[in-house]
């Protein structure tokens, strides 16, 4: 087929909300386009292993160890999935990784954050769990086939992830006014962070345009970030905590809150390497993948010597 039978073929399929596989002929800027967002994505997850994983041996009970251990190895197991996917984009998991290792791809400003007491797990569970999943839902029908059905698994498991940290907001709320203070501390610090997640607003957004025309993203920042902050007033009503944010407002023309803007050339610096804990979290990954690469060779050694047995059977 002539590359115009073949493009009019890729948009007679996304027309039709039918997945794009990846023996699919498509275009390259769709194929970048994608390695970025599901790269910068996995990233995401194994990075947001680091600020949670310091509290596993910190935990207050056995019950919220098990948990908290369950969760962590969730993400693992979401990088995995979504290196997978990419990798069916004709580019290697070493390439990914060393993108990530070297700065070249971004992952998600929210890791770059310190977890400086148990209620930053709480808050991270409720908030950032919260909003990836409001991001996440509209993901399970994006237009990429193998994207698209790891969310789905991805998805089920940020809703636990999400409950377990109300969980622990719940406890500290309805606890001691230490406990109580806790957890408003964690809100103040969270809630700016985490609205940053859904990106920068839709009139900055570079990627917005193509990502929308290609159906990879189904809602805009704004659309997604307005929904988290309507959803997310009442759970912080009901535990007695406050939105650090006087000008949120219920607006009911538009049906839903009014709220002040995060501090976008925080955001901007934190995307650019430099918040607060970018070097920390990238060094983390670097000495851990060091760290691993006597299993790696193991690993497939033992394949190369399964290959050779196979062959000769
Ligand atoms: N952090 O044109 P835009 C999770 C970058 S949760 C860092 O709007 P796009 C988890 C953006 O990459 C988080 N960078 O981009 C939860 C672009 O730069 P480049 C992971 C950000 O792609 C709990 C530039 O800013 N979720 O995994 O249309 C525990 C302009 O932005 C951020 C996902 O990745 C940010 N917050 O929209 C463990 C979901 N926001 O690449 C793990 C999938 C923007 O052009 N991703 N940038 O150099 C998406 O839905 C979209 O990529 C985004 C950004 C909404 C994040």
């Amino acid at each position: 087929m002539e590359t115009i039978d073949l493009e009019q073929h890729f948009d007679a399929k996304l027309a039709k909300n039918e997945m794009i596989e990846p023996k699919d002929w498509m275009p390259d800027n769709y194929r970048k386009h994608l390695i970025r967002q599901i790269s910068q994505h996995a990233h995401s997850e194994i990075v947001g292993m680091l600020p949670e994983g310091n509290w596993i041996t910190r935990a207050p009970s056995l019950r919220a160890k098990i948990v908290l251990l369950a969760k962590v190895q969730d993400e693992g197991g979401h990088g995995l999935y979504l290196y997978t996917a990419a990798e069916t984009l004709q580019i290697s998991r070493e390439e990914l990784l060393d993108q990530l290792h070297t700065g070249k791809a971004k992952y998600s400003s929210i890791f770059n954050y310190q977890t400086l007491t148990w209620a930053d797990i709480g808050a991270v569970g409720w908030l950032v769990d919260g909003a990836a999943i409001m991001n996440q839902v509209m993901l399970q029908r994006t237009s990429y086939g193998p994207y698209a059905r790891a969310m789905v698994r991805i998805c089920k498991e940020e809703s636990f992830h999400q409950r377990q940290g109300y969980e622990i907001m719940c406890h500290l709320a309805f606890g001691t006014p230490a406990q109580k203070e806790m957890a408003q501390d964690a809100m103040n610090r969270w809630w700016y962070p985490t609205l940053m997640m859904f990106g920068p607003k839709d009139a900055n957004s570079s990627n917005s345009a193509n990502a929308i025309k290609w159906k990879i993203k189904r809602e805009s920042n704004d659309e997604l970030r307005q929904r988290f902050v309507n959803q997310t007033v009442a759970q912080a009503e009901y535990l007695g905590i406050k939105i650090p944010d006087e000008n949120l407002k219920w607006n009911e023309t538009k049906k839903g809150y009014d709220f002040s803007d995060p501090d976008w050339a925080e955001f901007n610096n934190i995307i650019h390497g430099h918040g607060p804990c970018n070097k920390e979290r990238i060094g983390a990954r670097v000495k851990a993948h060091e760290n691993g690469k006597w299993v790696r060779e193991a690993a497939a050694a033992f394949g190369k010597k399964q290959n050779a047995i196979d062959v000769a059977a």
